[in-house]
């Protein structure tokens, strides 16, 4: 067997052999775009079926609703208290002018401002939803490495995925941490000995600039290359167009947040009709949106095998603005990236079915 297919076998191995749910630390930018609000849907919904345990949702940027936001899903899945975190000191906004400033929390809640880099998504799910959630401000939730260092020192070694869907900040952050009250094992050796795989969002195939990886990309540069376990990445080609959403757009149902978010979101397909070409541009498709967040998700809790190929090699930052390419290594590339497998049309089918499972224990 070829070294390749080794370590596609081991991560298949480490998803599916046991019966037991996936432990899944979930790591979202949820801040300009919403496949986040599918991805944490879809989370849940494997949740409720009892495929995976979420351990936390952790925000990847700071001074904004991300956090709010997360726990307004959370709640509406009837899990209102698990952990959270962000970022302190350094992180990303998401709104590209602006990338480092912090936006003013004090900001009316669901009032679209003229650059807030889509922001008024989240301040509105929160204007919308109160009572349901605890950080309206990230920056007053609970540091980010805290958590994780918490959540990771009290699992079974080898146990948990990672799925981050946002920025890399938080990894980046989490391999510098040192040892401390809550365990004595540096930041790297404790992933090493906690973690058994990254599933990242991130980066562009073959190359070229990527959302997830390019805003911070020094802390992208930093993890990547220091990351001790295997890292599967579901790349912004393969998401582009595999289109989910609009299923969840059209529910019938009352007060449903990830409703809200895609019905709020996603153009009719009339807009479509009249310019395809510009819609699928900006990611959009008659399904609905691209789907690169919820596949990540797909992996995380169900491996590569039920829907996608892989290829093995190496994603690394170049230069300073925040490239990367893809160095393919068949026989000793410490990343894997997915391929099409099923078609993505399939793909979409299996994230919108997720995505509009009502919740087992609502929150409502
Ligand atoms: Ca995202």
């Amino acid at each position: 067997m070829k070294k390749a297919k080794v370590l596609v076998s081991c991560v298949a191995v480490a998803l599916a052999a046991t019966a037991a749910p996936v432990k899944v630390i979930f790591d979202t930018d949820m801040i300009t775009d919403f496949d986040d609000v599918g991805a944490l849907a879809c989370l849940h919904a494997l949740a409720d079926a009892g495929e995976c345990e979420i351990l936390a949702t952790i925000s990847s940027t700071r001074g904004n609703a991300s956090v709010g936001a997360i726990e307004v899903i959370n709640h509406y899945y009837g899990r209102p208290d698990l952990p959270v975190g962000s970022p302190k000191g350094m992180g990303v906004m998401g709104d590209r002018a602006g990338a480092k400033e912090k936006v003013n929390p004090s900001a009316p809640l669901g009032e679209k401002r003229g650059n807030d880099g889509g922001h008024y998504k989240y301040r509105k799910l929160l204007a919308d939803y109160p009572g349901w959630y605890r950080h309206a401000d990230a920056d007053d939730a609970p540091d980010a490495n805290e958590t994780y260092r918490r959540v990771l020192a009290a699992q079974p070694d080898k146990s948990v995925v990672i799925c981050s869907v946002g920025f890399t900040t938080n990894m980046r952050r989490l391999l510098e941490t040192k040892p401390d009250a809550i365990s004595p094992l540096d930041g790297k050796t404790l992933v090493a000995k906690k973690v058994k795989l990254w599933v990242a969002m991130a980066c562009q195939y073959p190359f070229g600039q990527e959302y997830n990886s390019r805003w911070d990309h020094e802390s992208s540069r930093i993890a990547f290359a220091n990351w001790p376990t295997p890292i599967v990445f579901s790349d912004a080609k393969y998401g582009k167009d595999c289109f989910a959403g609009r299923a969840v757009a059209e529910m019938k149902v009352e007060r449903c947040p990830v409703k809200d978010v895609f019905s709020g979101n996603i153009p009719s397909r009339e807009e479509i009709r009249k310019d395809s070409a510009k819609w699928l541009r900006r990611g959009y498709g008659m399904g609905g949106r691209s789907a690169w967040d919820e596949t990540a998700v797909l992996v995380a809790v169900r491996g590569i095998e039920p829907y996608f190929n892989a290829e093995r090699g190496t994603f690394r930052m170049v230069g300073n603005k925040g490239d990367n390419e893809w160095a393919p290594d068949a026989e000793n590339g410490p990343h894997i990236r997915i391929t099409e497998k099923v078609s993505k049309f399939e793909v979409a089918r299996v994230i919108d079915e997720l995505m509009t499972r009502p919740p087992k224990h609502s929150g409502k």
